[in-house]
């Protein structure tokens, strides 16, 4: 495998004026042919056209019409030397679209034909220069048998369609934008179509199609209100339309990622566009909500104004995943889903940050591109845009972007003409916040402050360092806006939020007119993705826990003081937490009298998850965190049974459903009270996790249910599985859940279960989220049982990885996350994870996909 460069970025040889496909889709067989016309780029510098090529054979290659026989073709590129200033190239190849399980290109979802171009899929389609800065106007034309696929699209418009001998018929798509091949997509099939219309800005009707399989269109609906919403808000917020008169949605049912922003015509995992009360949970509706509205501000960000290379895919993804989080925040909670993101962020991206696979948000060199698809890109990219959102303030955020698609519409650009339209909108110089876009690794920033009585002065002092990551050793002091606020010991706020810009390796800030000592609100907001420590006593978070006017830094703070229980409980597990636990009440109390929001009140319930506690924690132990965890969970529980239990009355199922954020806080309120008062496992908490199951009239309950019995012993764990299954198994992204919720079991038996899990008659190798449902959800999900002393939790992921090899690569690549940050066990667990990962390593005709995760993961 070849290592590509940043640094080697040369423009395209030649400009692709005009693209014109023709696919004949046949059984077993399909027939593209490709006709290109082809210009000399002024600025090109090498005079050979080389076009990329996979996985197809040609048929006929022709110039201007005349047969062209000198060309080569070798590790996967043709290649035509000097052809010429202008040229029109016709290749015709074959394709097979049934046998392709990789699932990238063209292939076939339960028979229905649909690609996957990005990043580098259209080379498994036809020969051609596969990279996101040749931008070209496509016309499509397909052909196929009418009864079986009725329904055939492509990106743009309707051009032309009509009936063929043979009982075949074809259509004409034509994309007017000149876009990359990468948002390239082609739908045929037997769909059924869900209509609506948005009207934009200046008055222009667009037609909403949403298309599913029959049966799934009863579960449209909250896709296309989401859809309509992130139109409008793109519309508010950043002064952006919609430009063509069709906007094309199709769910299926085999795809690698959750969606594809391919222009007007996005394709979706049916995973976040279906969603009912009866099948989908409250955290299905609003992943659906927010990869809709990701995909559609993909319209501006990535299709418009696209990447010139792949090493700038966070330019668009970073910032696209930062337009969705607040189109989110706008429309449901801010202080929640800054949570809810954050702790992802800490969860998956940190753990990515400080293992081998670290790399910057703009890489210097990559493999495989598909293995880029990282939380760093995606999440640590959103951080980056929200911080310099941060630094310029919205209304001068606003500016600079407005800026940025004036000037780059219709171009592929760099994050770095990204970083100067931030500049000259604000006047700021930008060159020294370039550097979180260049060095990898999670910064830790930490913090101390002093008051001065006689002065009536107050010192914060911070020291920022960054750690050493895989060939970057000598990490130079990021520009961190830092967000604080203070409060007075009686808990009122006497400095409201003011971003204090640290420049420096140590820089202190002064507060004057300070009257008495304060309690400082550090990173408000979690304005830079690090590590914060402070010198704050416990009392000084549990005065922010309950004074802070900043929600996210409130929830912080309590769990700031958890983690700290947790730590002590680890040292000793005799310590004495009773404030902690008595803090615990304080908080059921507040629940009890009905002040608060639910579901923050859920969040400051909810202990921190182990994958977070373990990124505190300088060797990590995945069941020492969990025991220590356990019996925090179980003194609390042992302390306050009867008020967790009125607590759990108290936001019963009124029995009418709505996914009002107000009626999701209510759930997943009652959902963190019963986590708790099921902790012990015992023939109590079985019934009530039971009854909580035949109460449900909703999926989010039935889950809340089955996950609180997932690790039980008790005979209702079986029965309740055994019913959820009957009553769903038509459903497969409902049985999807029923395979997860067994796979996160902490249990004895779960190695057995594994096995059963894997030899069921659902279970799909060829499938992803089945996969996913099985392989990630034990991995990722279940801390306890993968990090398992006896390797078998490790063994059960190699060997998936190695079967999946051959058969979908990046998916297999993906199932190699966990492993690779092995370095951060203990002495025991390295050995075996570093073992699993030789394995797949020594395995004869290793993916590209795979071998880079692996062979970097071993270094
Ligand atoms: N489909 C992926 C996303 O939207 C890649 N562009 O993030
Ligand atoms: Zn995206």
């Amino acid at each position: 495998p070849k290592t590509i460069y940043l640094k080697d970025y040369t423009p395209a040889p030649y400009l692709a004026k005009q693209v014109n496909l023709s696919f004949n889709l046949l059984p077993g067989k399909t027939i593209v042919t490709s006709e290109v016309r082809y210009v000399k780029n002024p600025v090109g510098v090498s005079s050979d056209l080389v076009l990329d090529g996979e996985e197809q054979t040609i048929v006929s290659v022709a110039k201007n019409g005349v047969p062209l026989s000198d060309y080569t073709v070798a590790d996967g590129q043709m290649t035509i030397a000097s052809p010429g200033d202008e040229f029109t190239l016709t290749i015709v190849s074959e394709i097979n679209p049934e046998a392709n399980t990789a699932l990238e290109g063209l292939y076939q979802s339960q028979g229905t034909y649909c690609t996957q171009c990005e990043a580098e899929g259209f080379r498994r389609i036809t020969y051609y220069q596969d990279r996101p800065d040749v931008l070209s106007v496509f016309t499509v034309r397909i052909e196929a048998d009418a009864k079986a696929y009725p329904v055939m699209l492509s990106n743009g418009n309707l051009q032309e369609e009509g009936g063929l001998p043979d009982g075949r018929h074809y259509r004409v798509w034509h994309d007017p934008f000149p876009k990359p091949c990468y948002l390239f997509a082609l739908v045929a099939g037997d769909l059924v179509r869900v209509a609506d219309t948005f009207t934009t800005m200046t008055g222009r009707n667009v037609d909403l199609h949403i298309y599913v399989r029959a049966g799934d269109e009863g579960q449209c609906s909250h896709a296309m209100e989401s859809l309509k919403k992130s139109m409008k808000w793109d519309e508010e917020v950043y002064g952006r339309e919609y430009q063509l008169d069709l906007f094309n949605i199709v769910a299926v049912s085999d795809f690698n990622m959750g969606a594809m922003e391919n222009t007007s015509l996005n394709v979706f995992n049916t995973a976040l566009v279906l969603a009912h009360q009866e099948t989908a949970t409250d955290s299905d509706f609003m992943s659906v909500e927010g990869v809709i509205g990701h995909e559609y501000f993909h319209n501006w960000t990535g299709n418009r104004v696209t990447c010139r290379d792949w090493f700038q895919l966070s330019l668009k993804e970073g910032f696209t995943v930062f337009r969705d989080q607040e189109f989110s925040a706008d429309l449901n909670s801010r202080a929640v889903q800054r949570i809810d993101d954050v702790n992802g962020l800490r969860r998956l991206q940190f753990p990515e940050d400080g293992s081998p696979l670290a790399h910057s948000v703009q890489p210097d060199q990559f493999i495989e591109i598909s293995n880029f698809y990282t939380k760093t890109i995606y999440d640590k990219g959103a951080e980056l845009i929200r911080m310099q959102h941060t630094l310029l303030g919205p209304q001068t955020f606003r500016k600079a972007t407005d800026l940025y698609f004036d000037r780059f519409d219709g171009q592929a650009v760099t994050c770095d003409d990204f970083v100067q339209c931030m500049a000259e909108a604000s006047g700021r110089d930008m060159t020294q916040f370039f550097r979180w876009y260049k060095q990898a690794g999670t910064p830790t920033l930490v913090a101390s402050s002093h008051y001065d009585a006689a002065q009536q002065r107050y010192t914060l002092s911070f020291k920022q360092s960054q750690p050493e990551t895989p060939g970057q050793t000598d990490k130079q002091p990021l520009h961190i806006p830092i967000a604080v606020g203070l409060l007075a010991a009686d808990g009122r706020e006497i400095v409201p939020t003011q971003v204090l810009e640290m420049t420096a390796r140590e820089q202190s800030f002064t507060f004057d007119g300070i009257a008495a000592k304060p309690v400082p609100s550090i990173l408000r907001g979690f304005s830079a993705p690090v590590k914060l420590e402070t010198d704050l006593s416990d009392d000084d978070l549990r005065l922010l826990q309950v004074h802070d006017t900043d929600g996210f830094n409130k929830w912080e703070a309590g769990q700031t003081l958890a983690l700290r229980t947790i730590q002590r409980v680890m040292a000793d597990p005799q310590a004495d937490i009773s404030q902690f636990i008595a803090d615990v009440g304080t908080l059921i109390a507040q629940g009890l009298s009905g002040q608060g929001d639910k579901a923050l009140l859920a969040r400051a319930l909810s202990l921190p998850m182990i994958g977070v506690i373990g990124q505190y924690q300088p060797v990590i132990d995945p069941a020492a965190i969990d025991a220590a965890r356990s019996s925090i969970l179980t003194q609390i529980k042992r302390a306050h049974k009867d008020a967790l239990a009125a607590l759990y009355e108290a936001n019963a199922n009124p029995g009418e459903f709505t996914i009002t954020p107000q009626a999701m806080g209510r759930r997943t309120l009652q959902a963190a009270v019963l986590e708790i008062l099921t902790t012990t496992n015992g023939t109590g908490c079985a019934a009530r996790a039971k009854a909580h199951y035949d109460a449900a009239d909703n999926m989010t309950d039935r889950v809340t249910a089955l996950s609180c019995l997932s690790d039980s012993t008790q005979p209702q764990r079986a029965e309740v599985f055994a019913d959820f299954y009957t009553r769903f198994e038509k459903y497969p992204l409902v049985v999807d859940k029923w395979f997860s919720l067994q796979a996160i079991a902490n249990r004895e038996q779960i190695f057995d279960d594994l096995a059963s899990l894997r030899a069921h008659p659902d279970f799909n190798i060829k499938n992803p989220n089945r996969v996913r449902s099985l392989y990630s959800a034990f991995a990722i999900n279940n801390p306890v049982k993968f990090h398992d002393p006896s390797g078998k939790g490790y063994a059960f992921l190699r060997d998936a990885i190695i079967e999946l090899n051959s058969i979908n690569p990046q998916i297999a690549a993906r199932l190699v996350t966990p492993l690779r940050e092995w370095k951060r066990y203990t002495p025991a667990l390295q050995a075996q994870m570093k073992a699993a990962l030789q394995a797949v390593l020594d395995t004869p005709n290793l993916s590209g996909d795979v071998f880079e995760v692996v062979s970097k993961s071993l270094n």
